[in-house]
C-alpha cells in the first residue's frame, strides 16, 4: 500500500477535488469562523490545533515526544514519534490518507473512530483548516521503513505525495511545518509565554508525553521541556505552589468508568478562593459543564457525610455547602469523552449528561475510602470547611446589616462617577482611571454621551486575601459595583450591566500596573463573566510625545519614539526634537488625553480575555502573594504581562 502511493499521481480535476477546493475556499472566507478569529488568537490557534493531532496520537498510546519549533521567521515546526498519519490511498477519495488530512475539512475523525476526537467549539477543526491559512505547509510522515514528503500553499497540493529516502523501519512520526498566511492574520508574532503555557497544561494533561518548546527567534533563543510523570497531582502542586497549602499529600485519583477516562487531583491550601478547572480532552472548559457538576456534588456530599459521621457539625446545626467545602481547594480535572458535546457561549462547557453520574460516583467511592484511610488529612479538610461555613454565616449577617438593600443598589450612583447621558449599556464605556487628577482630565476630555468616567484614590483592596465581607466592606470597592451595575459572585446579572465596556486607565509606572493587576483579579474573582463576555479593556496612554516646532507625535514604544525622533531629525529648520516621557496620566492635558487615549477613532484598547485562567490566575497570585519585594520586582520584569493577557 505505503509503495504504491509514491507512484500515484492524483487525476486532474474530479468532482473530488472541487469539493476540497471549495471547502478551503471556505475557510479562507471566513477564517473566523474555523479558528475564532485572525488576531493574535486566532495565529495561537494554528499551533494548538497541530499539536492537538500529535497529542491525539500520544493519548492513543503511539506517541511519547512532541517537539515544537517557533522559528526565525515566526513558521512552525510539530514533530512527533507516533505512527505516521497515514500514506496510503483512500477507497473512495482516492488519494493518500495524508492529502486527505491536509485538504478536507474534517476529515481528521474518519481514520480513527476510537480515539478521542473533539467535536465541537474551535477545537478539532482538522489540520486542513492550518494549511488553508498557511502560505506554506510542508509535512513528513515516517512510516514503514519510509519518509514520505509533501507540500501546500494556500491549501493547494504543489508537491504531491513522494518518497524522499529509506529510513530504519523504527523511526516513525510525522512532521508539519507552517507559515501562516500573512494577507489573512493581522498578528504574526508568536508569543513565546502562551505557547509555553498551553504546552505546559497539555503535559500535565496527558501524563508521561514529552513536550519541547524550542524558540528560535533572534535575542528570544531557549528551549523548555514540559513532562509530568505524575499528570495532575504535578499540575495542582504547581497552581498551589505560591501558597501555603493545609496538607502536603495530593488527593489524587486516575480511573475510568463507563468508557470515560477521569483523572482528578486536588489539595487545599489556606486561602479563601476556590480554583478549580475542569478539561474535556484537554481542552479547557471554562464554563464547567456535567463533569464539574458530578465533582462539585459529589465533594460536598462526601465531606458532609464525613464530618456528620465524625460528629464535626454536631455544636453547628448546619450542613457544609458547596461554597464551604471548595474555600482554598485547588482542583484539576480532566476527562475524555469519546462524543463530547460543547455548549455555551464559548463552547466551553460539557453537556452530556451521561458523564455527570460517572464522575460523581467515582469521586464519591474514592474519596469516602481515601478520608478513612487518611484520618490526619481528613480532619484538616473537615477543619478548613467547617471555619468556611462559621465565617459566611457571620459574614452574611454583616452583609445583612450593611447592605440593607441600598449600598449596592444603583439607585445611589456614587458621588464620583461622571456618568454618560445616554442609557443603552452596548453603546456606554466606564473609564476606571488612577488618581483624581487624571479622573478630572479624563472628565473634561471625554464624549459625555457615552463615555462615563470613575476616579479611584489610591490602591484598591487586594480581594485575593480577603473574604467577602472584607471585600464589601471596602469603599472603593463598593463604589465600582455599584457604577457597573450588575452586583457581584453567584448575584451577578450581565444583563445589568451599565456598560458594555470597562476600561481600565492608570499610569504607564510600577505603581499603575499594580492598580491595574489589582482590578484585574477583582473582576476575575468577583465577576468572570464581564471579562468572558469581553467587556473589560486596558487603555494604552503614549509614553512620550515626540515634537519638533508645530509637528507632534504621540509614541507607544520605545520603537515608536525613535522612529519619530528619526522622521523629525530630517526635516528643514533649526528648531531641535522635543521629546517628553510621560509619567502619569495627570500630565496630559484634557485635550491630549482624549486625542491620545480616549477618542474611538484613534485609540488602542487591549481587550481582556481570560482565554487562560490558570496563567492569569497564576500570574495574580504571584503578584498578589504576601511578599512585596517578589511582587516589586515581578511587575518590573513583566511588563509585558499585560499584552500577554490578552491573547
Ligand atoms: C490517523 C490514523 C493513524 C495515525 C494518524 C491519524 C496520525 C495523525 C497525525 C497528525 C499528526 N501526527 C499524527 N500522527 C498520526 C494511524 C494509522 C495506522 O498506522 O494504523
Amino acid at each position: 500500500m505505503a509503495k504504491a502511493a509514491a507512484e500515484i499521481s492524483t487525476s486532474k480535476y474530479d468532482a473530488g477535488q472541487i469539493q476540497v477546493l471549495k471547502g478551503l475556499e471556505a475557510v479562507r472566507k471566513r477564517p473566523g469562523m474555523y479558528i475564532g478569529s485572525t488576531s493574535s488568537r486566532g495565529l495561537h490557534h494554528l499551533v494548538y490545533e497541530v499539536v492537538d493531532n500529535s497529542i491525539d496520537e500520544a493519548l492513543a498510546g503511539h506517541a511519547t515526544k512532541i517537539e515544537v519549533t517557533i522559528h526565525a521567521d515566526d513558521s512552525i515546526k510539530v514533530v512527533d514519534d507516533g505512527r505516521g498519519i497515514p500514506v496510503d490511498i483512500h477507497p473512495t477519495e482516492k488519494i493518500p490518507g495524508v492529502e486527505l488530512a491536509m485538504t478536507v475539512l474534517h476529515a481528521g475523525g474518519k481514520f480513527d473512530k476510537s480515539s478521542y476526537k473533539v467535536s465541537g467549539g474551535l477545537h478539532g477543526v482538522g489540520v486542513s483548516v492550518v494549511n488553508a491559512l498557511s502560505e506554506q505547509l510542508m509535512v513528513w510522515v515516517r512510516r514503514e521503513g519510509k519518509e514520505y514528503y509533501m507540500d501546500f500553499v494556500r491549501g493547494i497540493t504543489v508537491t504531491k505525495l513522494k518518497v524522499l529516502t529509506k529510513i530504519p523501519e523504527r523511526v516513525r512520526g510525522t512532521t508539519v511545518w507552517f507559515k501562516p498566511d500573512h494577507t489573512i492574520f493581522t498578528e504574526l508574532r508568536y508569543d513565546y509565554a502562551t505557547v509555553a503555557n498551553r504546552l505546559r497544561e497539555l503535559s500535565y494533561l496527558n501524563k508521561g508525553v514529552t513536550i519541547t518548546l524550542k524558540d528560535e527567534r533572534v535575542g528570544e533563543e531557549k528551549t523548555e521541556v514540559f513532562f509530568a510523570k505524575g499528570g495532575l497531582k504535578e499540575m495542582v502542586q504547581f497552581l498551589n505552589e505560591k501558597r501555603k497549602v493545609l496538607h502536603t499529600d495530593v488527593v489524587y485519583i486516575d480511573t475510568e468508568r463507563d468508557g470515560i477516562d477521569i483523572e482528578l487531583a486536588f489539595q487545599y491550601n489556606d486561602g479563601y478562593n476556590e480554583n478549580v478547572f475542569s478539561f474535556v480532552n484537554s481542552i479547557n472548559t471554562h464554563e464547567g459543564g456535567t463533569h464539574l457538576t458530578g465533582l462539585k456534588s459529589a465533594l460536598t456530599r462526601t465531606i458532609n457525610a464525613y464530618a456528620a459521621k465524625n460528629g464535626a457539625l454536631k455544636k453547628a446545626n448546619f450542613t457544609l455547602s458547596g461554597d464551604d467545602v471548595r474555600e482554598g481547594l485547588t482542583a484539576v480535572l480532566s476527562v475524555n469523552v469519546r462524543e463530547p458535546q460543547f455548549e455555551g457561549q464559548t463552547k466551553t462547557k460539557l453537556g452530556n449528561s451521561e458523564v455527570e453520574g460517572a464522575v460523581k460516583a467515582v469521586v464519591n467511592e474514592h474519596l469516602s475510602a481515601y478520608l478513612e484511610e487518611h484520618p490526619r488529612v481528613a480532619n484538616i479538610i473537615i477543619d478548613k470547611t467547617v471555619s468556611a461555613a462559621l465565617a459566611r454565616e457571620a459574614a452574611r449577617k454583616a452583609r445583612d446589616l450593611t447592605r440593607k438593600k441600598s449600598a449596592l443598589d444603583v439607585g445611589n450612583l456614587p458621588g464620583k462617577l461622571a456618568d454618560c447621558s445616554l442609557s443603552d449599556p452596548a453603546l456606554c464605556e466606564i473609564y476606571l482611571v488612577e488618581g483624581d487628577s487624571a479622573g478630572g482630565s479624563a472628565k473634561q476630555g471625554r464624549n459625555r454621551a457615552f463615555q462615563a468616567i470613575l476616579p479611584l484614590r489610591g490602591k484598591i483592596l487586594n480581594v485575593e486575601r480577603a473574604r467577602i465581607d472584607k471585600i464589601l466592606g471596602n469603599e472603593e470597592i463598593r463604589t465600582i459595583i455599584t457604577a457597573i451595575g450588575a452586583g457581584i459572585k453567584d448575584d451577578f446579572n450581565i444583563e445589568n450591566a451599565r456598560y458594555h465596556k470597562l476600561i481600565l486607565m492608570t499610569d504607564a509606572d510600577v505603581d499603575g500596573a499594580h492598580i491595574r493587576t489589582l482590578l484585574l483579579t477583582f473582576f476575575y474573582r468577583q465577576m468572570p463573566q464581564l471579562i468572558e463576555a469581553g467587556f473589560v479593556y486596558i487603555a494604552q496612554p503614549p509614553l512620550y510625545r515626540v515634537a519638533r516646532g508645530k509637528e507632534e507625535f504621540y509614541a507607544y514604544d520605545e520603537k515608536e519614539r525613535e522612529e519619530y525622533v528619526k522622521r523629525l531629525s530630517n526635516g528643514e529648520g533649526k528648531s531641535t526634537v522635543n521629546i517628553q516621557r510621560y509619567k502619569g496620566l495627570g500630565e496630559m492635558n484634557p485635550l491630549q488625553l482624549w486625542s491620545t487615549t480616549m477618542d474611538p477613532e484613534t485609540r488602542t484598547i487591549l481587550q481582556v480575555t481570560v482565554e487562560d485562567a490558570i496563567l492569569a490566575n497564576d500570574t495574580f497570585e504571584k503578584l498578589m502573594g504576601d511578599d512585596v519585594e517578589p511582587r516589586r520586582l515581578f511587575i518590573e520584569q513583566n511588563a509585558k504581562f499585560v499584552s500577554n493577557l490578552d491573547i
